[in-house]
């Protein structure tokens, strides 16, 4: 059994007031707080999940980034969403406009800020909604031409607002297991598939892709890595400076799991 340590950023965008600050309360408190304060910057909140695979325990700890709604504020906003990986789209199904500016201004917005990443839509207020309401069938259709899981939810009640974090906890440790090789066969056998392979999870785990490669280029240099011809020597050194960089961007922990799971592939590796 292996045990992989994750942390992973996620952001809630939508109007103001549709409850993203009450739903975070909920889902990491667990209790509704009818007076919660009006949220006046960004607050962050950390929840830990442990999710079970074959042969694989992932403890996943979300960082949940509650950011300020009013969509004048941009350049907060636009430094709050830079390094998100997975999002949770809030829109009030008692205000069917506020549905509609996910798609029309949150989406766009994400994407420009960080491309696509995993996302779950949630219609939240559902104890206020009718069934069949405008709200609920606009917010399905986004969700279903944009292949997102969509989540009929209220921060009061409790209803589904679990269900919608879980599931995008699920997506977020769905590419670290799909990236993972599955049995011993396929484990990297030479020296360059090994290489590769952590070059890759590296880069996955990093999140930012650009930044990654570059972290990656200057590691490699540093320790005269011949990427045609690597030596063990060269290769192990320069893991030493990816965990570094991995213990700024990720924690120590993990950055030490990994570096100890890369030390072990690149000495079994033949060649
Ligand atoms: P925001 O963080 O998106 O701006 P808030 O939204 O969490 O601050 O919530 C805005 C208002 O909606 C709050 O009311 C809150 O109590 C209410 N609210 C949030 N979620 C629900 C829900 O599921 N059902 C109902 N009925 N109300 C909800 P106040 O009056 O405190 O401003
Ligand atoms: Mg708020």
């Amino acid at each position: 059994m292996e045990l992989k340590e994750l942390l992973k950023k996620v952001v809630l965008l939508g109007d103001g007031a549709v409850g993203k600050t009450s739903l975070t309360a909920r889902y990491v408190v667990n209790k509704f707080d009818d007076k919660y304060i009006a949220t006046i910057g960004t607050k962050v909140s950390k929840k830990d999940m442990q999710l079970t695979k074959p042969n694989l325990i992932i403890n996943l700890r979300m960082m949940i980034w509650d950011i300020l709604g009013q969509k004048e504020y941009s350049k907060i906003r636009t430094a709050s969403l830079s390094g998100a990986q997975g999002v949770i789209l809030v829109g009030d199904l008692a205000r069917p406009e506020t549905v509609k500016s996910l798609e029309a201004f949150w989406i766009p917005e994400i994407e420009a800020a960080v491309g696509k990443v995993p996302t779950v839509l949630v219609g939240n207020k559902c104890d206020l909604a009718d069934k069949g309401s405008m709200a609920i069938t606009v917010l399905e259709s986004i969700g279903q031409n944009l292949g997102y899981p969509t989540f009929l939810a209220s921060a009061k009640t409790g209803e589904n607002v679990e269900n919608a974090f879980a599931t995008l906890g699920e997506m977020l440790v769905a590419e670290v297991v799909a990236s993972r090789p599955k049995g011993a066969e396929e484990l990297p056998q030479t020296l360059s598939e090994a290489v590769d392979f952590i070059i890759q999870d590296f880069c996955a785990q990093y999140g930012d892709l650009e930044k990654a490669m570059l972290i990656v280029q200057h590691q490699f240099e540093e320790a005269a890595v011949d990427i045609r011809k690597p030596s063990k020597d060269a290769v192990l050194q320069a893991l030493e400076g990816l965990a570094k960089a991995e213990e700024l961007s990720l924690t120590k922990t993990v950055a030490a799991v990994n570096l100890e799971e890369r030390q072990r592939m690149v000495i079994l590796a033949k060649g």
